[in-house]
């Protein structure tokens, strides 16, 4: 069983964006991020986006407001950023207050500017294999198979979870033509009949299902490649924070079983916001949308 880096290869990564930023470019990358409320793993994703940025010497900013921001003012925000020409690209930061929708939120952002990749626009690009900005996990996910050369024509996938973010568009990007992509996908979910007898016919499990240590070992073929996209707090009285990450494989049981997997934390988390950044550069560079 090898592991997945996910520090390693968005090291990696960000070597090159930091190289190519000291190089010149016309434009100093510059990327905002919007968070509403005091969500405690939100803070601490926004902040990693923002550090990231510093690292490989983009701008960036921190639009921070308090929980009880209106759908219209945040709408508002959404609009200063789509019209601030030194801005490349932004994020609103999700999970949003639950008297906001987010939908609406989502459509309000400048497709060209979307380098999370959730408007629809990119979505249905993606899923039509023309330039688009992808979603921010699962394009984490190809660069990580890519780095390690993990063969996917033909190979079975079987993704777990079919979020919007997470399990749909990495089932279209795993069928599209081309590598990392040709994969014969099965997108099941909780309406799945025998989901172990689906993932045990699996050369690749995608794993976002948001249960933390969902995925046992007996369901997994040896051999397989293991891609876990949980990131899930458990209570845990030895850590100072008083919880742990863990993903949605268990993954004691599961590793021994695999050729590759990814480990939480350190895993897909990282290559997130890694590939962020690499949204973000191609948003200042407008390589997208021209
Ligand atoms: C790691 C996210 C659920 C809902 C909204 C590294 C991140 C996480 C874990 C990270 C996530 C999850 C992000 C690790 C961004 C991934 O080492 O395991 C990085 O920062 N993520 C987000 O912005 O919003 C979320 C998960």
């Amino acid at each position: 069983m090898q592991l997945l880096d996910g520090k390693l290869v968005s090291q990696t990564i960000k070597a090159q964006l930091a190289a190519e930023v000291a190089a010149g470019l016309k434009k100093t990358p510059h990327l905002a991020a919007i968070l509403v409320g005091e969500n405690a793993a939100s803070q601490v994703y926004v902040n990693s986006k923002i550090k990231s940025c510093e690292e490989v010497g983009f701008k960036s900013t921190l639009i921070q407001r308090p929980a009880e921001t209106t759908e219209a003012e945040l709408l508002e925000l959404v609009q200063q950023l789509n019209s601030d020409p030194d801005v490349d690209g932004f994020i609103v930061q999700l999970p949003l207050p639950k008297h906001i929708n987010d939908e609406r939120v989502t459509l309000a952002i400048d497709h060209r500017k979307d380098v999370d990749g959730f408007h629809p626009i990119n979505f249905g690009r993606m899923a039509q294999g023309m330039p688009a900005f992808l979603p921010a996990t699962p394009y984490g996910i190809v660069e990580i198979l890519r780095h390690y050369h993990i063969e996917t024509a033909g190979k079975n996938c079987v993704v777990v979870g079919r979020s919007n973010i997470v399990g749909t568009p990495i089932s279209i990007l795993l069928s599209r033509k081309g590598y990392p992509g040709d994969c014969t996908v099965t997108l099941t979910h909780s309406r799945t009949h025998d989901l172990p007898a689906e993932v045990r016919r699996a050369d690749i499990v995608v794993a976002a299902i948001g249960i933390p240590e969902f995925i046992k070992g007996d369901w997994v073929k040896e051999g397989a490649v293991v891609i876990d996209v949980g990131i899930n707090r458990v209570a845990d009285e030895s850590k100072k924070s008083g919880f742990k990450l863990v993903g949605d494989v268990d993954f004691e049981s599961v590793a021994p079983k695999c050729s590759y997997i990814t480990p939480v934390p350190g895993g897909v988390g990282l290559m997130t916001v890694t590939a962020l950044l690499i949204n973000t550069l191609k948003a200042s560079k407008r390589e997208i949308y021209g």
